[in-house]
């Protein structure tokens, strides 16, 4: 069986080809990156509304959606803000424990590679 490498040309050229194949070709670079869950972890002082604060300010949340996690994380402990790219992830924890020292919470907030 002949195999002249790239399929289908009409055979302009004699070769058999018609260069109309299906461009197959994949970039070898582009790696998706690894995300990482930005948790929240309850404590007895901080006040309910001051988290449902962060979670609006920093994570972007609704009102709604942050009376929703700040209320998982009272009753279960921990709770996720947010999934995110490493840097990111870094940045929204340094913010929120930047922003709780500042008023004086206990506030405690961490990352985990998902
Ligand atoms: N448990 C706190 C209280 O009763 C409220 C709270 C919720 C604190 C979520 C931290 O991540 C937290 N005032």
């Amino acid at each position: 069986m002949k195999d002249s490498g790239d399929n289908n040309d009409d055979n302009k050229d004699g070769s058999g080809n018609t260069g109309t194949g299906i461009v197959t070709k994949t970039r070898p670079k582009t790696k998706k990156p690894s995300l990482y869950k930005v948790l929240l972890l309850n404590d007895d002082y901080t006040p309910m509304e001051f988290v449902v604060h962060i979670l609006e300010k920093i994570f972007g949340k609704s009102r709604e959606e942050a009376v929703d996690v700040m209320l998982h994380v009272h009753r279960h402990g921990v709770g996720i803000c947010g999934i995110f790219t490493f840097e990111v992830a870094e940045t929204k924890v340094a913010q929120v424990i930047e922003f709780s020292r500042r008023h004086q919470h206990p506030l405690q907030c961490t990352m985990e590679k998902e």
